[in-house]
């Protein structure tokens, strides 16, 4: 087993609704180590970056708008597969159905908007997750 490393983004919505802490206490109580943390309103191009793979899409605009609009909280996580348990922990993407006992699941809900806030970003693979940690911690 090696050990891993993960992006984690606290998004404007959780670090507007104080709710970093909760979100950082479950990483934690987990097992994962915060290796590495921020907070950072994000520039545009930084977004364009992280968000490359979604370029076109009818929520990009949206989104990149929704991720410029406040702080972030930009964290590295370490641990074995913690690219998995990550995403595991903060459930699927829709804050309406994710599972309770998540993350988006407890936390999140739907406000009527044209982007999902679902509280939090974490990398989906090996490969994302190297490519992103190089954008936000550059
Ligand atoms: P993330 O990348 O933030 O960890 O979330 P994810 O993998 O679960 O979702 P992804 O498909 O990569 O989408 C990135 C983010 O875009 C917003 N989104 N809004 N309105 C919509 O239908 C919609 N779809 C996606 C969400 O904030 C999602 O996390
Ligand atoms: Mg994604």
């Amino acid at each position: 087993m090696t050990t891993e490393r993960t992006l984690v983004l606290v998004k404007p919505d959780g670090v507007e609704r104080n709710l970093t802490g909760a979100i950082l206490a479950r990483i934690e109580a987990k097992g994962y180590r915060i290796a590495e943390l921020k907070l950072v309103t994000p520039e545009r191009s930084v977004l364009e970056q992280h968000y490359a793979e979604h370029e076109g899409k009818p929520f990009y605009e949206p989104l990149l708008a929704f991720m410029s609009s406040g702080p972030v909280v930009a964290v590295v996580v370490e641990g074995d597969r913690v690219i998995e348990g990550f995403r595991s922990l903060a459930g699927t993407t829709d804050p309406t159905t994710a599972a309770p006992g998540t993350i988006r699941g407890d936390f999140g809900r739907d406000w009527g908007e044209k982007v999902q806030k679902n509280l939090v970003h974490g990398s989906d693979s090996v490969e994302s997750a190297e490519r992103e940690i190089g954008i936000w911690f550059a």
